[in-house]
């Protein structure tokens, strides 16, 4: 799974940094061998994921001993931590960086030697519609299908140096972003956060973004100029606005290729490396995938569905849950919304439910965040949608029958309990939410037609 750190492509003293600290392949995988020790036998562990070695550390650890990984958001309050490590039975890992254990430690430790194909490798927590997140399984098969199909589509090689500053805890981040450099062997450069600035100085041939990110370093013409020597720029987790890609291609003289993505389907649909990218468009299958588009008769849009080798393996614990994502005849149902030209370039249109909400790159469920401002014990009554937002695609906006609270209290109170980027931004009092004969909150009326 990991080629780099079996040497392949030679070492050098920064092949990975992150937030300003820089390794060797020798000395991370010196350090993963000590994870891989103390976590050999275990059902599965957990790691704080930190923009940090010591994450990379326990994923790569994970991987050597053959037990799979849950990333924790760090930033992640008491009910959405509680609720990962009691679905997911992990205990969690501190990692020391400066501790190393030889080869024999890890072989005599974990008796695997490494996930094996099938094994799962990594457990990831996304949120559905409703409800607590979900821990979608994914073996060290799948995480190699998507990432040599990645390599295959943008030429992605070990004399690339990859440059983001995405969150450690999910599948653009961390398996694009930190296996996808330690799989094809390029250098990686992590910048703690994604600004415009450390963007600009890191120096990258091939960078990662989410359109919040790319629309920000578009509206800073000096930072945008500096990406000018960069081999591609790609974007990905979010509907990338066509100004963005106009301004982008304008200011850095790279047209930027989008990609397109899902927690259960690591990568699927690709702009490739040798082909000029058309704003609006996510590109073609990548190697593997098949996809099929399930529309009315006569009726151009549907559903987006696939099959291919970068599927997950199932929602942990969750059987129901994993029949239900697909379809009779085995296609996974992707949710979202979405044509495919007569060139076979694909576009995807929306999401098909208005519960899963896309807001900065993160996805975040409707139903979790209201299940949270419910637990306020002044609010009797809550709806949460997702609205336009110039900078983050989508703002979480929550409509609450409430007394005696204000605003912050509640964005505050979200932002302790889950995730800060679960927090809403807006806050909107109603006395009372339009609700349908069956009693089920019509969201849509509570918007503006612009806001539809
Ligand atoms: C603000 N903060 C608060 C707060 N309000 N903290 C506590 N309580 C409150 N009420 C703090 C935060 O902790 C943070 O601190 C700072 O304010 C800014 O936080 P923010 O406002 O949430 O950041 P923002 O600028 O909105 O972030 C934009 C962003 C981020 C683009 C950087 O959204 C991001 O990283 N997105 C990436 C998401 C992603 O990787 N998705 C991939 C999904 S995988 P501090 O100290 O931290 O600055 C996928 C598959 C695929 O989709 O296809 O890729
Ligand atoms: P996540 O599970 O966080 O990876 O979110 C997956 C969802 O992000 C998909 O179902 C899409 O709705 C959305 N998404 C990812 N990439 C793109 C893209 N390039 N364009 C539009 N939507 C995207």
């Amino acid at each position: 799974m990991l080629k780099a750190l079996h040497g392949i492509h030679g070492d050098r003293a920064d092949a990975v940094t992150i937030a300003g600290r820089s390794t060797s392949y020798e000395d991370l995988l010196g350090a993963a061998r000590a994870v891989a020790a103390d976590v050999a036998g275990a059902p599965a562990f957990a790691v704080t994921a930190t923009a940090s070695l010591e994450t990379v550390a326990a994923v790569v650890g994970g991987l050597l001993a053959g037990v799979p990984v849950v990333p924790l958001p760090p930033d992640a309050g008491p009910a959405e931590r509680d609720h990962i490590l009691r679905d997911s039975g992990a205990a969690v890992v501190e990692v020391d960086f400066t501790r190393r254990a030889a080869a024999s430690a890890v072989t005599a430790g974990a008796v695997t030697g490494g996930a094996g194909p099938g094994d799962p490798a990594l457990i990831l927590y996304t949120s559905g519609t409703t409800g607590a997140p979900k821990g979608v399984v994914h073996t060290a098969d799948a995480l190699a299908a998507g990432l040599d199909a990645l390599a295959d589509a943008w030429q992605w090689t070990a004399e690339d140096t990859l440059v983001h500053g995405l969150p450690l805890f999910h599948v653009h981040g961390l398996v694009l972003g930190v296996l996808g450099a330690l799989r094809t062997g390029s250098r990686l450069v992590h910048t703690g956060r994604p600004t415009p600035g450390a963007y600009a100085a890191a120096g990258g041939s091939l960078y990662f973004g989410v359109p919040t990110v790319w629309s920000r370093i578009a509206a800073d013409p000096a930072a945008a100029a500096a990406l000018a020597g960069a081999r591609l720029l790609v974007s990905g987790s979010a509907p990338l606005p066509t100004p963005v890609f106009r301004a982008l291609s304008h200011l850095t003289g790279h047209a930027p290729l989008e990609r397109y993505g899902m927690t259960e389907t690591l990568i699927t649909l690709s702009a490739r490396a040798d082909a000029v990218p058309r704003p609006g468009t996510v590109g073609t299958p990548v190697a593997g995938v098949r996809t099929r588009i399930a529309a009315e008769p006569g009726a151009e849009i549907g559903e987006l569905q696939l099959t291919g080798p970068t599927l997950f393996s199932g929602y942990l614990g969750r059987p129901e849950a994993t029949a239900a994502s697909y379809t009779e005849d085995g296609w996974f149902r992707t949710g979202d919304i979405a044509a495919i030209d007569a060139d076979g370039l694909h576009r995807i249109v929306g999401r098909a439910s208005i519960d899963m909400i896309k807001s900065g790159g993160y996805r975040i469920g409707a139903g979790e965040v209201e299940n949270a401002l419910l637990d306020h014990p002044a609010v009797s009554e809550a709806a949460v949608v997702g609205v336009p937002d110039t900078d983050l695609g989508q703002r979480i906006v929550a409509f609450v029958v409430a007394e005696g609270v204000g605003a912050a209290e509640l964005t505050d109170f979200v932002a302790a309990h889950l995730s800060v980027h679960k927090r809403p931004r807006e806050v909107r009092f109603v006395a009372s939410l339009p609700r349908n004969a069956m009693g089920k909150p019509q969201k849509r009326l509570l918007l503006s037609p612009d806001e539809r």
